[in-house]
């Protein structure tokens, strides 16, 4: 925690006169934006990942850098945001599922002026993203802790449902590409016995299944490495710490203290863009996000975008 209040301290002043105001920038935003559809005049094809918050009082979508933000307005209170790419264009599309109805509402991107709805799942599911057919589209998936079942209709193949049951009631789906071959993994990890559940998609005969955390830990799957292949890992809020199992080196973990404040967010992403993921956490009560780039691990990046009550968009889920 030392590390992040010195760096806080460093960069404070910088971070916050090059922002403006949030509630400026966002109201903004909601002024040019018509209700119910993306900012037609802003385009954002990042090369690298940017802080993304969704606030579901109001539905307000707000995607960082500041100086040429992305506002949109989607969803509604209750909602859970899903953003990825389900169309298979390379942008990620603002997207939320509705609990209420089992509604999965897609405003894509490059089209926004023609929303898709898509019923898939029941109240008590578990949204989950990823492309578990490797097309390149995001496909619609629920876990339902219920009956331990997936329930995957994939993009290529949207009339035959698949069905696995993977799990129990307890579980934590951690859907992610641990093979490296382009498709998302069905996945659990289990509190109770900090244990990861894995069904690689080369392989799904052979589970995958490796004790790799404790109960009050969080899971933060990603590249850690960059080898492609996505890293068994787990944050533990008690002390900020990162525990990671490299999967190009697994007899070597990576630790790391970052974060640990009682209300951070792990916002784990590759923010760099250098194909390796970096460590990083959201601090709603500050509204910061603080990253170390795996680039350059000895000059944290501090980002002032946020407040309590939004919903970082990178706890990482599949892909
Ligand atoms: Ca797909
Ligand atoms: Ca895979
Ligand atoms: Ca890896
Ligand atoms: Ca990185």
């Amino acid at each position: 925690m030392r590390s992040l209040v010195v760096a806080l301290s460093l960069v404070c002043a910088s971070a916050l006169s090059a922002a403006p105001q949030q509630n400026d920038v966002w109201q903004s935003g909601q002024d040019s934006a018509a209700p119910g559809s993306a900012s037609p005049t802003v385009s954002l094809v990042p090369a690298k990942t940017v802080p993304a918050i969704w606030r579901g009082s109001t539905g307000l979508w707000a995607v960082s850098p500041v100086n040429a933000p992305l506002l949109a307005q989607w969803g509604t209170a209750g909602d859970i945001p899903l953003p990825a790419d389900y169309d298979g264009d390379g942008l990620t599309d603002f997207a939320v599922w509705r609990p209420s109805t089992g509604i999965w509402y897609i405003l894509p991107r490059a089209f926004p002026g023609t929303p898709i709805g898509k019923l898939w799942g029941t109240a008590g599911d578990v949204p989950v993203r990823g492309d578990f057919d490797g097309d390149g589209k995001t496909d619609f998936v629920v876990w339902r802790p219920s009956d331990g079942n997936w329930y995957l209709n994939l993009s290529s193949r949207p009339d035959v449902p698949v069905i696995r049951l993977w799990g129990i009631q307890g579980d934590v789906p951690v859907p992610a590409d641990y093979d490296g071959d382009g498709k998302t993994d069905i996945a659990v990890w289990r509190p109770s016995n900090g244990t990861w559940y894995i069904l690689p998609s080369t392989n799904p005969d052979v589970p995958i299944v490796r004790e790799w955390g404790i109960a009050s830990d969080i899971p933060v799957p990603g590249d850690y490495d960059g080898d492609n292949k996505t890293d068994m890992a787990v944050w533990r809020p008690s002390t900020g710490t990162w525990f990671v199992i490299p999967s190009a080196t697994p007899s070597f973990p990576i630790i790391q203290q970052w974060g640990g404040a009682t209300d951070d967010i792990p916002v784990q992403d590759d923010f760099d863009g250098d194909g390796r993921t970096d460590f990083a956490v959201f601090r709603p009560s500050l509204g910061y996000w603080f990253i170390i780039p795996s680039s350059t691990p000895t000059a944290p990046s501090i980002i002032l975008w946020g407040t309590q009550g939004d919903t970082p968009l990178h706890r990482a889920q599949g892909k």
